[in-house]
């Protein structure tokens, strides 16, 4: 037995028992913290790096001593698509999951892989936010394992060259190894805007780019400054292919068992972390060209309708659009 700290000998002086001190702090004496690891590729400096120190700070504030976060950025703890896989095994308690990575296990989930159904953030959160997204969350609760806790807007995507071409139609980027992430529906994506599709992990493209392995590839505009893929590409080509969209996930092993109280306080956090995210992205968004602009980049427009018109119809003829619930698409295009 160890005789009273002077901190303990003035709390039981003053009547403060250790059961009260856990009442007034939510939190039992002794217990240890809920590890939150959190696993992502993004690099330090983009908005959905960023977002989860808002997660971190929010979480603090509102459920103080409870919650453990750990924030592992540039994959560090986890490879770029093995998030899911960790959080159903339990290893890894949260990340921002794409639509991609649903797809794998949720089929109907490729209808949001397809370019050009989504067609603006506010889009994106009107219909993640309603019913199409708590219908489609639910099946990935079920077949995944994981929660989903909020929709982070990860920008609209465009093609990002190496060298100067004339890029009017998908026709123009025949032979170009357009570098995408290393999945099927990825993949299908780039062969569907006309390019060769080179799977590579994110953290490979800048070298893939300064080495030539790769002709180029495709990301949201604040995803190319904050890698610098600007250093090494000349050319930026306004495809604005896909409205790209990043979930915030939670473990279901983690999710189940929290207190209602601390459920709440996540689901906050993870609001909150979007919703920055969302607003500094839109921003950035709204003016970034002319960065690139002084940064030697030429930045081309190409004909957008034969871009949409082509990669409308690889996906209609795809297997995808096979598995595509009758009507979603006509709901979301509905989506107001
Ligand atoms: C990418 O690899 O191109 C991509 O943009 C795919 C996204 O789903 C997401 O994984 C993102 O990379 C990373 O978070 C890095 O920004």
């Amino acid at each position: 037995m160890t005789f009273a700290s002077p901190l303990r000998r003035s709390l039981l002086a003053a009547g403060i028992t250790a059961a009260a001190l856990c009442g007034l702090t939510g939190q039992a004496w002794g217990q240890a913290k809920i590890p939150m690891r959190i696993s992502t590729p993004a690099v330090p400096d983009d908005w959905h790096a960023k977002m989860w120190t808002v997660f971190k700070d929010a979480l603090d504030k509102s459920s103080p001593n409870q919650f453990d976060t750990q924030i592992n950025l540039n994959a560090t703890l986890f490879k770029q698509g093995t998030e899911p896989a960790a959080m159903a095994r339990g290893n890894l308690e949260l990340s921002a999951i794409s639509a991609f990575d649903m797809a794998k296990l949720v089929p109907e989930f490729s209808i949001f892989t397809a370019g050009y159904v989504v067609r603006d953030p506010a889009h994106q959160q009107k219909v993640f936010n309603g019913p199409i997204g708590e219908s489609l969350f639910k099946t990935v609760s079920e077949k995944m394992d994981v929660t989903i806790l909020s929709t982070a807007y990860l920008g609209t995507r465009q093609v990002n060259l190496r060298e100067v071409r004339n890029v009017k139609t998908p026709a123009d980027l025949k032979g170009i190894k357009l570098r995408m992430p290393g999945t099927k529906e990825w993949l299908f994506l780039g062969e569907a805007l006309g390019a060769t599709a080179t799977p590579l992990a994110f953290g490979e493209v800048y070298l893939g780019l300064k080495t030539g392995t790769i002709d180029g590839q495709d990301n949201p505009l604040p995803t190319v400054r904050a890698a610098k893929f600007y250093e090494v590409t000349k050319q930026l080509v306004l495809t604005n292919h896909l409205v790209d969209s990043i979930f915030i996930a939670i473990s279901n092993k983690t999710w189940n068992a929290l207190t209602p109280a601390q459920k709440q306080s996540v689901k906050a956090a993870a609001v909150a972390a979007a919703q920055y995210n969302n607003e500094n992205r839109i921003k950035e968004e709204a003016q970034i060209v002319d960065f690139f602009k002084q940064q030697g980049l030429q930045v081309t427009t190409p004909d957008l309708e034969a871009f949409h018109k082509a990669v409308q119809d690889s996906y209609a003829k795809s297997d995808y659009a096979k598995v595509w619930p009758a009507g979603l698409l006509e709901r979301i295009n509905n989506t107001r």
